[in-house]
């Protein structure tokens, strides 16, 4: 088992990022509740280091925040006088621990309620599956404060819910509430107030039972299939399913269902 009392993880606890695991899940928490979990540089360098050493052991990852909010984006009392460049090295800084999210070595769950603002929502589209509670909202208020997204938003966001519905949102500062925004892609799943965290650690258990090259493959490639034009993504899907499927561990879960050893495909309810 990793020890989780070494420096990495104890910086990024000092300043508000916590790990502990749950089974073979890493969960990881927010940790700023006074200020609505508000990312400043602290914590944001602190989630970069975290996803980007997160125990052996862990096969799956859910990140949640601490009080009424999942997360009110940029903390504003550091938007202090950058110049250009400055500007441009702090998104950056963004990139690198939103990349380490999104193109770490384990799928993450997003366990959303309260706020999901600004750079929050940026956080939570850099994860692979976001649960909402019945709490949640959403809203880029970046427009209305006269600056923009700088956490991958404009990337991730519109592929989520359409550039019209992002430019919308930031335009005139549009709120949406949980139950529209599971309608229009900014969740996948939305569960009663209070339980977003349980429904992720359900999937996140799940998830991590997967063959590792199976979610490999749906982190690593499928995002870079869905890039490319039809013909290099068929090429591409055929090289990844022909790895995945020779793995010896592929192999033994076909067989297993074929000796009706598996679960089967059951009807939704
Ligand atoms: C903050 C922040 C923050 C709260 N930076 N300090 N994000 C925003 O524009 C959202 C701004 N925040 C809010 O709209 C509200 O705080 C919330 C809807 C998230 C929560 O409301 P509420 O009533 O629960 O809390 P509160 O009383 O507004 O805030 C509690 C404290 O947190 C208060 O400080 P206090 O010292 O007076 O107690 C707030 O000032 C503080 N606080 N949010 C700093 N964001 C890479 S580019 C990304 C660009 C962006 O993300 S822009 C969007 C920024």
């Amino acid at each position: 088992m990793t020890d989780l009392n070494t420096p990495i993880y104890d910086r990024a606890a000092a300043h508000g990022v916590t790990l502990e695991m749950q089974g073979a899940v890493a969960v990881v928490r927010l940790c700023r509740p006074a200020k609505r979990n508000a990312l400043n540089d602290g914590l944001i360098e602190a989630l970069r280091d975290v996803f980007q050493n997160l125990p052996a052991e862990a096969g799956a990852a859910v990140i949640h925040g601490e009080g009424d909010h999942f997360c009110a984006g940029l903390d504003l009392s550091e938007l202090k006088e950058r110049d250009a460049g400055e500007g441009i090295h702090h998104s950056r800084s963004w990139h690198v621990a939103l990349n380490a999210v999104e193109q770490g070595r384990v799928p993450v769950v997003a366990a959303l309620h309260g706020a999901v603002v600004g750079g929050g929502l940026e956080l939570a589209s850099a994860c692979h599956i976001r649960v909402a509670d019945d709490s949640t909202f959403f809203a880029l208020p970046e427009g209305t404060r006269g600056i923009f997204v700088g956490g991958g938003g404009s990337v991730r966001i519109p592929k989520l819910i359409g550039a019209a519905r992002m430019t919308d949102m930031m335009l005139t500062g549009r709120v949406y509430n949980a139950q529209d925004g599971e309608r229009v892609g900014l969740s996948q799943y939305l569960v009663p107030a209070g339980t977003s965290l349980a429904k992720a650690l359900e999937l996140a258990t799940r998830i991590a039972t997967n063959a590792p090259l199976t979610n490999f493959a749906l982190m690593h490639a499928l995002p870079r299939i869905a890039e490319q034009p039809a013909d290099h993504g068929f090429f591409t899907e055929a090289l990844i399913s022909s790895i995945a499927q020779a793995a010896p561990e592929a192999k033994a879960r076909v067989r297993a269902f074929l000796e009706g050893k598996a679960a089967k495909v059951k009807k939704a309810d």
